[in-house]
């Protein structure tokens, strides 16, 4: 009897670390020794011409040294790899001029921005090799870390993983009256996260599994196993998930507490403390970590929490599903630390009842119609793969909407919606608590969770091009995962062209 139950015992737990192994494939990046020093990408605040702020983005190909001796071929904008944090100001007229040396067709999408539909940069601005196009818009929305990077159909990904990829940080009068650390580089420190895997002759390996692509070696910022001085008092990280598909639990080596300031679309309203925050591809978390201690302490991310996780890095024996990612080496502060403020912005909860509809949103599940799932094709949304001539959506301007987003399938989507900045009514339910009660345009819907938003479409109709939602794990993305809605004064006076798209 003993015998039996020790046996079944045995059995459920090579079954849990074999799935473990299988989703988190070699992952073994324990015993890193943080010898290169964190790369900054350059900030550029653009010029002003005739009163608009201009910035150049040039897309092209080049050579990065992220491994000892390896040269690696990439993609890059003003550069080898990754691209210049673009800074603007709330109230500001902008110009990014994008420009495509690339050898294919590419677009740039700034995520999380509240931009006319035909600035946004989604499949349907592509940008032609050897072109350029200009997205022109006023920068409308409070203080908030953006990021950009391309968004052509069924390609998003290989260009993400090439290196396409910027941060674009906005301010107001809010951010810039806050007592924060705010010295680019010094005190203030983008954090761009992302998981590669590497071919024997260094060149990145866009190797797909489990339906998407993870690697098994970190860098920060471009940098692989990296360490960053600063001062032994209170800095600030801003963490983007930059990754194609690895969900991220961050935390430090020590457990530390810090807190976080920040979500997607700005300040929280006051400082949380805790010492994880989680990020799936595409989201972003300010935070303050106080280094007046003078200890070093390691930026990495844990296994989820789980006993499939636990029981799989015990199994695995190997870190698995730890993942350091850089080293904080404090020495002696020539200024005095940053107090923590008390409060940070001011949230107005959205109601419930504001909202004129909801909308099902449903990842993953059958196709409709019952067509074949598989190989390159889906998860769908409501039964459907991405389709740039059909509209699925169509909203009406100045309305608010509840979006509720279910996931009966067998794998978290973190779920994306351009445009707007959504707030979380509630996750199965249950109102929502601590870093999730910031503005947010990307929330993580884990298998099983339905997870309702709401959001207002206060500016920008155009009765011709669409917004996207989709899952932003990039393959997903990528094979389809993806749908389109309009914005319009009227949507019982579409035009007959809009009308036949919509019954696609
Ligand atoms: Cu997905």
């Amino acid at each position: 009897m003993k015998r039996t139950a020790l046996g079944l015992l045995m059995i459920v737990l090579l079954a849990g670390a074999t799935c473990y192994w299988l989703t988190f494939i070699r992952v073994t990046n324990g015993g890193l020794t943080f010898e290169n020093k964190l790369l900054i990408p350059e900030q550029s605040f653009g010029t002003v011409v005739d009163g608009r702020r201009q910035f150049h983005l040039t897309v092209g190909e080049g050579i990065r040294e992220f491994l000892p001796g390896k040269r690696t071929p990439t993609v890059g904008v003003n550069g080898p790899y990754l691209g210049p944090t673009v800074r603007l100001r709330r109230g500001e007229d902008v110009d990014l001029i994008v420009r495509n040396n690339m050898d294919e067709m590419t677009t740039m999408h700034w995520h999380g921005a509240h931009v006319p539909a035909r600035m946004d940069g989604t499949p349907h601005q592509s940008i032609q090799p050897g072109t350029a196009w200009t997205a022109s818009f006023e920068v409308a929305q409070q203080a908030a870390p953006l990021w950009y990077h391309p968004h052509p159909h069924g390609t998003t990904g290989r260009h993400v993983y090439r290196g396409v990829t910027g941060l674009m940080w906005i301010d107001d009068d809010n951010s810039e009256a806050l007592d924060l650390p705010k010295t680019y580089g010094v005190d203030d420190i983008p954090i761009v996260i992302q998981d590669r895997l590497f071919d024997d002759d260094g060149a990145f390996d866009f190797a797909i599994n489990q339906g998407a692509v993870y690697g098994d070696t970190m860098l920060v910022n471009g940098t692989w196993s990296p360490f960053l001085q600063v001062e032994s008092r209170r800095i600030r990280l801003r963490l983007l998930n930059g990754s194609n598909a690895r969900i991220y639990y961050i935390g430090f080596d020590d457990n530390r507490a810090f807190h976080q300031i920040a979500t997607d679309g700005g300040f929280l309203e006051a400082p949380l403390q805790t010492n994880r925050v989680t990020l799936a591809p595409g989201e972003r978390a300010e935070i303050l970590v106080d280094f007046s201690d003078g200890a070093e302490a390691v930026l990495k991310s844990y296994p989820e929490a789980g006993w499939l996780d636990t029981i799989g890095s015990f199994f695995v024996g190997l870190g698995t599903g730890h993942l350091e990612l850089l080293k904080i080496v404090p020495r002696p502060a020539k200024r005095v630390s940053h107090a923590l403020p008390e409060r940070l912005n001011t949230i107005s909860r959205i109601k419930a009842a504001d909202a004129a509809k909801t909308r099902p949103m449903v990842l993953g599940g059958p196709l409709r119609g019952g067509g074949p799932a598989g190989p390159g094709v889906g998860p769908p949304i409501n039964g459907k793969i991405m389709d740039m001539g059909r509209i699925d959506e169509v909203v009406r301007l100045g309305d608010t909407e509840i979006w509720e987003v279910r996931n009966p399938g067998g794998q978290a989507h973190p779920f994306h919606v351009h445009l707007v900045q959504f707030q979380i009514l509630d996750r199965n339910g249950q109102p929502p608590a601590g870093a999730e009660l910031g503005w947010k345009d990307t929330v993580l819907v884990p298998a099983g969770d339905t997870v309702r938003v709401i959001m207002p479409f206060e500016r920008y109709a155009d009765p011709e091009v669409p917004y996207m939602y989709h899952c932003h794990i990039m393959e997903h993305e990528d094979a389809g995962m993806m749908g389109q809605f309009l914005v319009v004064e009227d949507p019982e006076r579409l035009s007959s062209r809009t009308r036949n798209l919509q019954h696609r």
